[in-house]
């Protein structure tokens, strides 16, 4: 069970209230694909991603960007049930996505480069400390039905 303290609570909260997940989440995962290209291959539906001009360019990419960062405003808005509120999505990745858990930390990862560059020195390293446990616990609970 996670314990969070108030301050942690409201900076999560605060920070995702800044958040534009029409934005933000299509750069999160676009930049995961064009940093991890292996990561393309759960992505065959979605047509060509051959190349970082194509993969910018990709509305599929954009529209999943968004779904993705949508799931994750269920986390903030329920930062207690985190591990229960994502049990359907893990399985759904494990058993009919086959998405390796690694590539979580991956998505994680270029999302906070992407929060770092859109809010600069107000992405203070005491807000990134909070907000990496907040991407830890969704990184577990996403692998929570893998192991
Ligand atoms: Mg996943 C579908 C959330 C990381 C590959 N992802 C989905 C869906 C959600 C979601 C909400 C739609 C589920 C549905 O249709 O019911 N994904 C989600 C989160 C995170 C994540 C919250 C991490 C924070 N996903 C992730 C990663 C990969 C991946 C790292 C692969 C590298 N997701 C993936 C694929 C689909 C989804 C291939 C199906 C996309 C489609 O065909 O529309």
């Amino acid at each position: 069970m996670v314990e969070w303290t108030d301050a942690e609570r409201s900076a999560i909260v605060g920070l995702w209230g800044k958040i534009n997940v029409n934005e933000i989440g299509p750069q999160a995962l676009s930049r995961v694909l064009i940093v991890y290209p292996w990561t393309r291959r759960y992505f065959g539906a979605f047509g060509e991603l051959s190349s970082v001009a194509v993969v910018l360019a990709n509305r599929k990419v954009a529209t999943h960007g968004r779904v993705v960062l949508n799931a994750l405003d269920v986390a903030v808005r329920d930062l207690d049930n985190i591990k229960s509120a994502y049990s359907h999505l893990s399985s759904l990745h494990r058993y009919q996505l086959h998405v390796d858990p690694a590539n979580f930390r991956l998505l994680a990862d270029c999302l906070t480069i992407v929060i770092a560059t859109k809010f600069g020195a107000a992405f203070s390293s005491d807000v990134q400390s909070t907000w990496h446990k907040f991407m830890a616990v969704v990184i577990a609970a996403l692998g929570s039905r893998y192991f």
